[in-house]
């Protein structure tokens, strides 16, 4: 077990309650300080309401655990945050910048800040879009992920702030919903399959976009964290690859083991943010520089998926 005392902003989302656990196997229960704006009833361990968007409340919370690691996950998606570009902007970067800042003044060493595919717009490749290409992203989340990024740099460069990052595709998991984002397609249609409904898909049969197992992700999370000062080299963000697939490969996927499902296409405004995005993900940088490499494929995650929500929905039935 470590000596870091760790705070995760954002433990409620979709990859929070999951890294939550894994951060508790790692570091032990009372060693991990979740924090966000209401308390899951669910939740056990040590938890803290905080809105990041002040900067001391941040700063408080820090000093009364000694914090010395922060995973900062709150944001407002690509999805949700096109509705409410103004204050999706100044809430993403008010929350970055007092992380930074009070990771900076503070006991902190190492920060943890998601970046998106959604830094990416059309003037990048879009097939197996490169580490460093030209960003010009189209959505309000996407912009303010590019400026996370380069903020990263700075206080790297600046105040040797160890923060590290990673340009996550959209993650699919089990065990939490995603809220507001564009790729959120790609778990919904799980949960329809299961519960033998049609799924009515928001994007277009053929609109492929890189995509990464829950699994793979909280994985490459902790090992990215983990890895020695040096090893970084990038401080930005690390592309992370994993797989793509287009809303019929997914759905003929789940169609294998789910022979009666039926999908219906009612393409909406994510069909336009989805059209700027990647289609695939060079991720050399982090294979060489950290060893990344993804484990899990289309077929082993649907089969998982499946699995594991057939067992969640029978279990539901069974209390009721
Ligand atoms: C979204 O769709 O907005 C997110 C993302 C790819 O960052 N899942």
């Amino acid at each position: 077990m470590s000596d870091d005392i760790v705070l995760v902003i954002g433990a409620n989302g979709q990859l929070g309650s999951v890294l939550i656990k894994e951060l508790q196997n790692i570091h032990g229960i009372s060693k991990v300080i979740a924090s966000d704006v209401y308390l899951d009833s669910n939740f056990e361990g040590v938890f803290e309401l905080l809105d990041a968007t002040d900067i001391d409340s941040v700063h408080s919370i820090v000093k009364k655990h000694s914090i010395t690691q922060i995973y900062h996950l709150a944001a407002i998606l690509s999805a949700k945050g096109e509705q409410q570009p103004l204050k999706t902007w100044d809430l993403n970067m008010k929350m970055t910048l007092n992380v930074f800042e009070v990771a900076r003044i503070s006991t902190v060493n190492k920060v943890f800040f998601p970046s998106s595919i959604a830094v990416y717009g059309n003037k990048a490749p879009l097939q197996k879009s490169p580490q460093s290409a030209f960003l010009n992203p189209a959505t309000v989340y996407g912009i303010s992920k590019a400026a996370g990024e380069n903020w990263a740099q700075y206080y790297f460069t600046n105040y040797d702030l160890d923060i590290r990052s990673i340009r996550y595709p959209g993650v699919i998991g089990y065990q939490s919903m995603p809220g507001g984002g564009t790729t959120d397609y790609a778990v919904d249609i799980y949960h329809s399959a299961v519960k033998k409904q049609t799924y009515n898909c928001f994007l277009n049969a053929d609109t492929k976009l890189p995509m990464i197992f829950m699994e793979d992700a909280i994985r490459a999370t902790i090992e990215l964290m983990q890895v020695p000062k040096a090893k970084i080299k990038t401080r930005t963000s690390y592309n992370l690859g994993s797989m793509s697939f287009s809303p019929s490969e997914l759905y003929e996927a789940i169609k294998k083991e789910h022979p009666g499902f039926e999908i219906e296409y009612q393409p909406d405004f994510r069909q336009g943010i989805a059209d700027k995005w990647p289609k695939s993900i060079d991720d050399n940088e982090a294979r060489n520089d950290w060893d990344w490499k993804p484990k899990f494929n289309l077929k082993s995650m649907t089969s998982v998926m499946l699995e594991k929500l057939e067992e969640k929905y029978n279990t539901t039935k069974l209390k009721e």
